[in-house]
């Protein structure tokens, strides 16, 4: 089965990757994830210095998904430059993997000053900013604030000149994916990632009377199977509204072959996976692939590029975007 996937030029294995925050915090876990049988890897959202995150208990496994309030713990942003630049200056097979570096700050003045950084280092890749972030107590979440997000990008445009891709929160109302997808399209963005954690979600025992998490009064990012609809939404409205150019990368609800079939049939290019990678471990990898290839066989395809965007109307039209 062929799930070779181009994006930007560049060349992977298969569409599948961690969400960041993920199985790549620190050299075990990055290291376990460039064994994996990802195509790609992405590094947990970087601030300029370490942060430790949020009191624990701060992520919590459901029966329908996951609840979390992390807090944007991460080793600092040189840690994850270093680690990727040694992985692509490497002679090791998985050299090709490491191509995304998140970062996340708490300010739109610390985004640029990390982009700045990046700028100036030997990394080479694409940059994932993480606009959404629910976590960090007294900090919005910035890509709810489109006029904002505008006034970020062009100062960003007017210096950085790598792949850059931004993370963006779940929108629910189609006036908003218009509103945000003519923000995108005048820039020269190379991909969006949709959907970070469903913000301030509360999960509560009914026996405890308790809330499940520490941080924030028990409320916390919800993903897993609770947010598949509103992911899948998510990547089919900027399928059909985004210049070409942007690709997408779909994330939330993925626990099985069906779910990143799904993303990739509604147009994702790329498919990240986070609550079950940190309920399965880098092993769901192969179990995903061997089951989208059981789909795509049963099926008759014989590669992702026959059914990427092919998603069909109540119809049965479909209206493809044009691919990468
Ligand atoms: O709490 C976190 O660290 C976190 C982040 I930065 C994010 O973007 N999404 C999320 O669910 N958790």
């Amino acid at each position: 089965m062929d799930f070779t996937t181009r994006f930007h030029g560049q060349e992977f294995a298969n569409p599948l990757m961690n969400a960041s925050g993920v199985w790549c915090y620190d050299d075990e876990e990055l290291d376990a994830m460039g064994s994996s049988a990802s195509g790609a890897v992405v590094t947990k959202s970087a601030t300029t210095n370490f942060r430790e995150g949020n009191p624990e208990p701060r992520y919590q496994s459901l029966p329908l998904g996951s609840i979390n309030s992390m807090g944007l713990p991460n080793k600092g942003l040189d840690f994850y430059l270093d680690y990727v630049i040694r992985q692509q200056e490497s002679s090791a097979t998985n050299a090709q993997k490491f191509q995304f570096v998140s970062i996340a700050g708490t300010s739109p003045e610390e985004d640029i000053l990390l982009l700045k950084k990046i700028q100036a280092s030997d990394y080479k890749g694409f940059v994932e900013l993480n606009l959404s972030c629910p976590n960090v107590p007294g900090k919005p979440q910035m890509a709810y604030d489109i006029d904002a997000t505008r006034a970020l990008l062009e100062e960003i445009f007017s210096f950085f000149d790598q792949p850059l891709g931004i993370k963006l929160p779940p929108f629910f109302d189609l006036v908003h994916f218009d509103l945000m997808a003519d923000v995108l399209n005048d820039f020269p963005l190379a991909f969006v990632n949709c959907i970070n954690s469903v913000g301030n979600g509360l999960i509560v025992d009914v026996h405890t009377e308790r809330v499940v998490i520490h941080p924030k009064n028990g409320f916390g990012g919800i993903g897993g199977p609770y947010v598949l609809p509103t992911a899948l939404a998510n990547v089919r409205a900027y399928a059909e509204r985004l210049k070409p150019s942007i690709r997408i990368i779909g994330t939330g609800g993925v626990e099985s072959g069906e779910e990143v079939f799904l993303h990739l049939l509604c147009g994702a290019d790329m498919v990240q996976v986070g609550t079950q990678l940190q309920k399965e471990g880098p092993a769901v990898f192969d179990r995903l692939l061997k089951e989208l290839g059981q789909i795509m066989e049963e099926k008759g395809y014989k590669s992702i590029d026959e059914f990427r965007g092919k998603v069909r109307n109540y119809a049965g039209e479909s209206n493809p975007r044009p691919l990468a």
